[in-house]
């Protein structure tokens, strides 16, 4: 007989609507639309499709730095899609990411609008189209790629697994949280030897690999990502070349930028929940808003 909180396992699953905690229970077993809805456009070649979570963020960054480079093709349109409320399942959206996950971006620029969905694929899609925060040498560009997937295969182990045990998961569970923490803390020392070595993660070069890691990674040292009881409780102190290149890229003036877009919580000066043109991040903002 199992015990009270063991799982009898059926032979074969069926869905509990109330199930899953957080996330889960906005999510169903299966994909596509739950209802009509055309995606906003507006004045600029891309449009962006998203919500400033960790993986939302990272597109932001690139594209407020491209700006801040001096690219002005990269004016962008962002729209908040509010994946609390379910957005993400409205037919427009699954249109432009069949995954209905954010972020997902559109380029009006080509004769046939692109979608683009995965942030990874994302910031390497501008980054090509620019050809900027791609390092020039061709061992450096290799390993860019190189830590590009390993961000994107390591960070469901930290959010889907880490974050939503530590703070969505309906109950506190010791199995997965210390299954989670120790596979964390071994990414965050993966990260940490790697940056004791190189300036940046692809070497010398500030390169979208940094703009993917530096969301999740740089957060989570810097005690920004699951709260300062996450930090402390994976000690994150203990990382200090991540620490040092996690401060140094929170200080650059378009990840502070890139910080506001799309954002939902936190203090209200520091939420741009739409971006249109630069001039939105001084006028725009949700304490701006609530004044006016
Ligand atoms: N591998 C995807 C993951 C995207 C993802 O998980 N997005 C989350 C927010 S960070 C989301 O949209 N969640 C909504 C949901 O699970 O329904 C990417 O990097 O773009």
């Amino acid at each position: 007989m199992a015990s009270e909180n063991e799982y009898l396992v059926p032979n074969v699953w069926e869905w509990e609507e109330e199930s899953g905690g957080t996330f889960g229970s906005i999510n169903r077993p299966v994909a596509g639309a739950t209802f009509d809805k055309a995606l906003p456009i507006g004045e600029h070649p891309l449009q962006l499709y998203s919500q400033g979570t960790p993986n939302g963020v990272k597109v932001t960054i690139l594209l407020e730095e491209l700006l801040e480079a001096g690219y002005r093709e990269a004016e962008y349109d962002a729209w908040l899609v509010n994946i609390n409320q379910g957005e993400q399942f409205s037919s427009g959206f699954v249109g432009a990411n069949p995954n209905s996950k954010i972020p997902a971006l559109v380029d009006y620029s080509e004769k046939d609008p692109q979608r683009i969905f995965e942030s990874g694929s994302i910031l390497f899609y501008l980054a090509t189209k620019f050809s900027a925060f791609l390092p020039s040498s061709a061992s450096e560009y290799t390993e860019m790629m190189s830590w590009l997937f390993w961000q994107m295969g390591s960070a469901p182990y930290l959010g889907g697994g880490f974050g939503h045990f530590f703070v969505y998961a309906p109950k506190k569970l010791k199995y997965p949280i210390n299954r989670y923490s120790m596979e964390v803390k071994r990414q965050l020392s993966v990260l940490d030897k790697r940056l004791a070595d190189c300036e940046f993660i692809s070497g010398s070069t500030y390169s979208v690999a940094d703009m993917a890691i530096w969301p999740w990674y740089g957060r989570l040292a810097l005690g920004r990502q699951y709260g300062k009881k996450a930090g402390k409780f994976l000690n994150v102190s203990e990382y200090i070349h991540l620490l040092r290149w996690a401060t140094e890229i929170e200080a650059r003036a378009a990840v502070k930028r890139g910080e506001m877009v799309n954002r939902t919580s936190g203090d209200l000066s520091g939420q741009l929940r739409e971006r249109h043109s630069k001039e939105d991040f001084k006028l725009k903002t949700e304490d701006k808003i609530s004044q006016s």
